[in-house]
């Protein structure tokens, strides 16, 4: 630091340090022991600067940014009553009850967790979520639920973000005390893609609720009611929350040839979800198939079948299923999930200010504000614009779907998948692969994580240029992708009607397959010792006490929980930093408020940035709350 001083003096900057300029200035010896938060925030804006985000992978300079507006609300007032108040009065059957006999048409706001998902990488972070909670909460208390955390936002929370997904769900929770908060669960796959200990399900449902979340969209990426089941049952004995299980709907039920998903397949399936002990069904249209004429017959036939009340889910990318959505409010779906219109349609939901209008003068009308929405809609396109780089570049919807069946959240990620993988001339081939491979594996429901099964298989054989044939002729020579083997061999559980045999032999090999849960397979936690262990691993380079949601980050994702801890230690909590520097760092002479805590700021501007040294490394300084500061980062380029 006293090094430090004396490169910032402006007489040793401007060549006019005398040899007795250190004894003419004492002040180069007030040391300031640094603040350490302020070191690693400046360590990280110094290291985007010089180097970049690693996750982004291409910078546009010209970009302007809007400045996103909060619609404005009263801070002092409390909260108006909302779906959660009616939970917490009702409790949970009670309320299953209240939703079955409501007329009018509810909403489940995605933007927040599918919305971004779908469109966006996954990578919204939560301070923009948090900006424009407290507001929404309060002017559009009549909104059914927020779908807010789970499906894949837990670990890309931790992989891309550096955040940690508990902390978001709490901090959405204190500012939205009075909705519904909802999340995808995959079943006995938890947030992951593979199955987890029983109990250490068990214990994230309980943590998850008692953290914030209370309505539990459980589904399995095979509609297998065993790997179902046991979710819903801790749902109903460790939470006072909704277990709402979900058909994952796939095929079309109105095509006469379509044998094995018919709707006698699907209203069966709803009745066992009831009876596992479901307080409410929902449907999945993961890839956007159920098509207008399909949800009337579904929605009809699922409401003579069972006494819950039923809540749709789609994606838009075939751009119809806002019609989709009118049929079945028509048949009588209690909720429908829909997006605020500036992170809506495509691979998306549909658009629920468009939605609203559609339905305004309807018998089942829900009376919303819409210039309030349209509000909330507009401060997510401007919000949106700072995450350019994971835009899926999609630009319309395509009709397509119907044939390769590709859910919404994968297919935006697909194309950038193939296109690192140099077959972004080869797309078309992967799509079309991607519904021969269906049909190949038995034609199977394709949701996480079995839609990437079939997705790594598609991309594996066009490659490799491999047919359908030579799987079947070359295949015990082949190695083939390790989701695939593991899939066959029964670790996401069991297809409807089974592996197809022959193909399963020739996946195989040796391994030999099992069929009753991947779970009985897998030893259960010993949470006593193992959390005693991983306080002792990590506690030292923590500024707070750990915790146990820590360890079930860990538990589910070691790896990731470790790089993000790894980062973690080099730059303190991220998370506080504005969007467009955490993204893109900082240019020179800019200037940002960095809320290290609550009432804490610190301003810091960027001075200038040094070319590399002998040793590859640059200068950058700043002027931290006046004060002048540098970092030495290594130039990666
Ligand atoms: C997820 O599992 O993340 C999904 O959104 C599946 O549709
Ligand atoms: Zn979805």
């Amino acid at each position: 630091h006293f090094l430090q001083n004396v490169i910032l003096h402006d007489d040793f900057r401007n060549g006019k340090a005398s040899v007795n300029f250190i004894k003419q200035n004492p002040s180069l010896f007030k040391i300031k022991i640094p603040q350490d938060r302020t070191t690693k925030i400046t360590n990280y804006l110094g290291e985007v600067i010089v180097n970049g985000n690693p996750d982004v992978k291409f910078v546009d300079n010209s970009k302007i940014f809007r400045n996103p507006i909060v619609p404005s609300f009263d801070a002092n007032a409390s909260f108006p009553k909302g779906t959660k108040d009616l939970l917490t009065e009702l409790g949970p059957e009670g309320f299953s009850k209240w939703l079955k006999n409501e007329k009018k048409i509810h909403y489940t706001d995605t933007t927040i967790r599918d919305a971004h998902q779908s469109l966006l990488a996954t990578r919204m972070r939560t301070k923009d979520m948090v900006a424009v909670a407290e507001s929404y909460a309060k002017n559009h208390p009549e909104i059914f639920s927020i779908e807010m955390w789970g499906g894949a936002t837990f670990d890309v929370c931790m992989r891309f973000l550096n955040e940690s997904p508990w902390t978001r769900l709490r901090q959405l929770r204190e500012l939205m005390p009075n909705v519904l908060f909802q999340m995808l669960l995959r079943g006995s796959n938890g947030v992951g893609y593979k199955a987890y200990p029983d109990n250490l399900i068990e214990k994230f449902v309980e943590k998850s609720w008692e953290n914030g979340v209370d309505i539990f969209r459980i589904f399995d990426s095979l509609n297998w009611v065993n790997a179902m089941a046991p979710s819903i049952e801790y749902v109903r004995n460790k939470t006072g929350g909704l277990a709402e299980a979900a058909i994952s709907y796939t095929g079309d039920i109105l095509d006469k040839n379509n044998t094995k998903y018919t709707l006698t397949y699907y209203t069966q399936l709803a009745k066992d979800l009831e009876n596992a002990g479901a307080h409410i069904i929902a449907i999945k249209d993961m890839a956007g198939l159920l098509t207008p004429y399909a949800a009337t017959e579904l929605i009809g036939a699922l409401k003579d079948t069972v006494d819950l009340p039923l809540h749709l889910h789609t994606h838009d990318t075939s751009s119809i299923q806002s019609a989709t959505y009118l049929k079945a409010i028509e048949a009588g779906v209690d909720v429908v999930d829909v997006a605020l219109a500036g992170l809506s349609g495509l691979t998306s939901q549909p658009n629920f200010n468009s939605i609203v209008e559609m339905t305004k003068h309807h018998e089942r009308a829900n009376p919303i504000n819409i210039t309030s929405l349209n509000s909330y809609s507009n401060y997510w396109e401007d919000i949106r614009e700072y995450y350019y780089p994971f835009e899926s570049d999609l630009k319309a919807g395509t009709a397509e779907v119907y044939t390769h069946e590709i859910p919404g959240g994968q297919y935006s990620n697909l194309r950038p998948q193939a296109t690192a993988l140099g077959l972004g001339d080869r797309f078309s081939e992967v799509k079309k692969m991607y519904a021969e491979v269906n049909m190949l594996f038995g034609n199977l429901v394709k949701v996480t994580p079995s839609s990437k099964v079939v997705g790594d298989m598609a991309i594996y054989m066009v490659t490799n240029n491999l047919t359908t044939a030579d799987i079947f002729e070359r295949g015990t020579n082949l190695s083939f992708p390790e989701s695939v083997v593991s899939f066959f061999k029964g670790d996401l559980g069991q297809p409807k009607d089974g592996f197809p045999k022959e193909l399963q032999a020739i996946i195989l090999k040796n391994e030999v397959a099992y069929t009753d849960r991947p779970n009985a397979h897998l030893e259960p936690i010993d949470f006593e010792v193992e959390f005693k262990a991983f306080k002792k691993k990590f506690q030292k380079d923590f500024s707070r006490e750990i915790e146990f949601e820590d360890f079930l980050s860990y538990s589910l994702y070691p790896r990731v929980f470790e790089q993000a801890h790894e980062k973690y230690k080099l730059f303190g909590n991220v998370s506080i930093l504005p969007t467009k520097n955490f993204f893109y760092g900082m240019k020179q002479r800019e200037e940002i408020m960095i809320e290290l805590e609550p009432g804490k700021t610190i301003i810091v501007k960027l001075l200038s940035v040094t070319p590399p040294n002998d040793e590859g490394k640059r200068m950058v300084f700043f002027k931290v709350n006046g004060e002048n500061r540098f970092v030495e980062i290594e130039d990666k380029s």
